[in-house]
């Protein structure tokens, strides 16, 4: 395969693949040199048709050998991204985490997951690597393509450092029920991760169905039907994430024409022959793993043969083994096991010089595979769980003689699409049995009846058509999150029309139930560089103790401060309520509200919590002795990096290093504001608790004043009877501009006024 250099790509790629390997494999020529091939999976193959129809696509993953990575190369007509892995991140990240603990999980544990931590740890760092190489080459308003389990935190991963992007993850295993899912440690990191997304794609609808269960009974989100409301992330306002339904296919056409070739033809004539010319060759080829049901198949094989139902010198079985993740403990058992299993009906039944069950444990290339399913008069895919199994569609796409006969299980993905096969449960041997027996004695009109209809399948739908269909509908619901997300309403430092601030001053405050809330540094008090040293405007606070007596007027401040420090800063009654912490500490409320509302559950903090922020808190800590001037402050729910007396470039150093950490993080709230990072254990914002308040309150409408980006999610959620008022300049999506905290003050008085008019 001819491949060069990388060409730079200024203006990055439209669309970005990113998958655990690279669709290449390097290979070592006799004179030392390596060179790459392609490595001819589905997936490959599918993309190959969507990068056709792109200016620029690119494709980011493992090159398959441990240490340091390749530089960037071109293939295909496309740009490959190297991702480095260690020994240490093969062992831990993939045969660990996503091949020890994630893989039987995610297939009904068949066999029992195993965890530690260590290998957690790698499985994040891992991840990190892959969105960090993916997210700078993707094109402004570009797209990335994550997919499969060993990447589940990528896609948040990517959304913090482009928020521009699309987003889209296929899930190629299945989706385990939420009562299986929630055995796995690190289970709400993982949707976290994966709701970084805009969609999400699954095998089966049950497995779509799946995801969404575990994520409203797991984060409590709110979901209406399979799409997913998820909490902004800091400033960011709420989006909409999409589950959804795409079943994978294969290259049907092409796997189709092979077996035109005469070639294939005379190897699938020779391959029986050399089988001893058997009347019936009956067929499984699967990766050597547990899930695919191996075991379960040679029992009924060998039982068959043990009851006399079927006689060796008319059937031979062949069983293609793909070696497979061999360095894990589980799949070196399950290769002794079935190499014994096949060993033993050999010794039993096998007649001279021919097998009762031919055991291939190498890689066959397209056309031998081909020349294989066009031998095969009975194919039977038993796995015990799958996601899809291609082989079956690989089946029927090689029989346009309509001839054959498809055993299928189904608790694989396939039977959702395929129910003309002779569908099995392979945990009932007998059953099985039934249905090879059924299968060999089928008449041939049954056959082209079945296999017609199974072709109509799987060659209307192949694999270019299910991609296609993913980034269609994801192109569509980007759209409408990008959409969703507000334009800047207001450029600029310039103050809006003070008749204007006045009229909807008016119009609001004509409402029936209000809420009026602010928050307080920068619009209640001037911001000055000692935070202790604030001093909040005593006739704004008055005006708002005064707003609070009102009939129908709930007020509330709503700070980044603690809530402790917020309160001592302020010293407002009982009347007036405090949210604290960008709204993960909620203060007493008035007993006309609706407590029950306010949804706390996500404020509890749990021992795990405590022990993050403790981590949390030490590594800032650690950057700010770095950059002096760097203070930490702690609270109850977060640890907060204030850069604001930091020397020099110092300040931007200590943010940069403090985001760069963020990204380990995936269970923690990130939110950066004017000279502060805070890194918040709980997860809401000042959006989520005015919107929460304002319901607690039953408020008809809310006003709200902020000067800071963390105002912006309190902005972003307002409708259109809400008064959204910026204090000072810069871009908002709030609908007005006051110019400082005086301003602010005069808002408040105005209010007042024009409220105590009407009671
Ligand atoms: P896999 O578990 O790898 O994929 P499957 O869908 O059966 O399973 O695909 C296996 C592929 O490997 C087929 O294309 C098959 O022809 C090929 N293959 C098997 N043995 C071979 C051999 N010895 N030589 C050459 N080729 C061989 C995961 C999920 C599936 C899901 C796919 C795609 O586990 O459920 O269908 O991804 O999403």
């Amino acid at each position: 395969m001819s491949t060069t250099p990388a060409p730079e790509q200024p203006r990055g790629h439209e669309l970005v693949v990113v998958a655990n390997r690279l669709p290449v494999d390097s290979r070592t020529l006799p004179d030392g040199a390596t060179e790459w091939v392609t490595s001819p999976g589905g997936l490959v193959t599918a993309m190959e048709s969507v990068m056709r129809t792109v200016d620029s696509g690119a494709w980011v993953g493992w090159a398959g050998s441990p240490g340091e990575a390749p530089d960037p190369f071109e293939a295909d007509g496309m740009s490959l991204y190297p991702v480095r892995l260690e020994q240490q991140d093969v062992e831990r990240y993939y045969e660990g985490f996503s091949n020890g603990t994630l893989w039987p999980l995610y297939h009904d544990v068949i066999v029992d997951p195993v965890f530690h931590r260590t290998w957690w740890d790698s499985y994040l760092s891992a991840n990190r690597r892959f969105a960090e190489a993916a997210a700078p080459v993707a094109a402004r308003g570009g797209t990335i393509w994550v997919h499969d389990y060993q990447l589940q935190l990528v896609p948040r991963m990517i959304r913090e450092k482009r928020p521009d992007v699309r987003i889209g993850f296929f899930n190629h295993i299945p989706f385990p029920s939420v009562e299986l899912f929630s055995q796995l440690p690190k289970r709400n990191s993982i949707l976290r991760g994966l709701l970084g997304a805009d969609l999400l794609g699954f095998q089966r609808e049950s497995d779509t169905l799946n995801f969404v269960a575990a994520v409203r009974k797991l984060l409590g989100y709110h979901v209406d039907g399979t799409t997913i409301s998820v909490p902004g992330l800091g400033a960011a306002p709420r989006r909409e994430v999409e589950a959804r339904t795409f079943p994978i296919s294969i290259d049907s056409a092409a796997v189709s024409a092979l077996t035109e070739d005469p070639d294939i033809r005379a190897r699938a004539e020779q391959l029986r022959h050399d089988l001893g010319d058997p009347d019936k060759v009956v067929l499984g080829v699967d990766r050597l793993d547990y899930t695919k049901g191996i075991r379960h198949r040679l029992k009924a094989w060998g039982e068959l043969l043990d009851d006399g139902a079927i006689d060796p010198h008319d059937a031979v079985m062949i069983q293609v083994a793909t070696p497979s993740r061999e360095r894990v403990e589980a799949y070196r058992q399950l290769r002794d096991e079935v190499e014994l299993t096949v060993g033993r009906i050999n010794g039993e039944h096998a007649p001279l010089g021919r097998p009762a069950v031919s055991y291939q444990h190498h890689s066959f290339d397209r056309r031998d595979m081909t020349a294989m399913y066009m031998a095969a008069d009975v194919v039977l895919v038993t796995a015990l769980r799958d996601g899809m199994n291609l082989v079956a569609k690989e089946y029927v796409a090689s029989r346009p003689d309509l001839r054959g006969v498809l055993v299928l299980s189904e608790f694989a993905g396939a039977a959702d699409e395929l129910r003309a096969a002779v569908l099995v449960n392979p945990h009932d041997i007998d059953e099985l049995k039934a249905a090879i027996l059924k299968a060999l004695a089928m008449p041939v009109e049954e056959q082209e009846e079945a296999m017609r209809s199974l072709r109509h399948q799987v060659m209307e739908n192949d694999v270019q058509t299910w991609a296609h269909d993913f980034l269609d509908h994801l192109g569509h619901v980007g759209a409408e999150a990008q959409a969703a997300v507000p334009s800047v309403r207001l450029r600029g430092d310039e103050p809006s029309d003070p008749a204007a601030v006045d009229e909807a001053l008016r119009t609001f405050s004509d409402v029936p139930r209000l809420l009026i809330a602010t928050d307080f540094d920068g619009v209640l008090a001037p911001i000055v560089e000692d935070r202790d040293a604030v001093q909040p405007d005593a006739e704004a606070l008055a005006a708002l103790r005064d707003l609070a007596e009102l009939p129908g007027v709930a007020v509330a401040l709503v700070s980044g401060r603690a809530l402790e420090d917020l309160n001592g800063h302020t010293r407002m009654p009982s009347s007036v309520v405090l949210v604290g912490s960008h709204g993960a500490e909620v203060g007493a409320l008035p007993p006309w509200m609706q407590a029950e509302v306010l949804d706390r559950s996500s404020l509890s903090m749990t021992p795990e919590k405590e022990e993050l922020l403790g981590t949390i808190t030490a590594e800032l800590r650690r950057i700010s002795r770095a950059h002096p001037g760097a203070e930490v402050e702690t609270k109850p729910t977060a640890a907060v990096l204030h850069t604001r007396n930091a020397t020099g470039r110092g300040g931007h150093n200590a943010t940069e290093s403090a985001l760069e950490y963020a990204t380990s993080l995936p269970d923690v709230t990130v939110t950066p504001g004017k000279e502060v990072v805070e890194f918040a254990v709980v997860h809401t914002s000042k959006g989520v608790a005015v919107d929460a308040l304002a319901r607690a309150s039953a408020a008809d409408a809310w006003l709200y004043l902020g000067d800071d980006v963390t105002d912006e999610s309190v902005f972003a959620t307002a409708e259109e009877r809400d008064v959204t008022v910026k204090v000072g300049g810069g871009d908002t999506a709030a609908g007005l501009r006051i110019a400082d905290t005086v301003a602010a003050r005069e808002v408040l008085q105005r209010l007042r006024e024009l409220r105590s008019e009407q009671s």
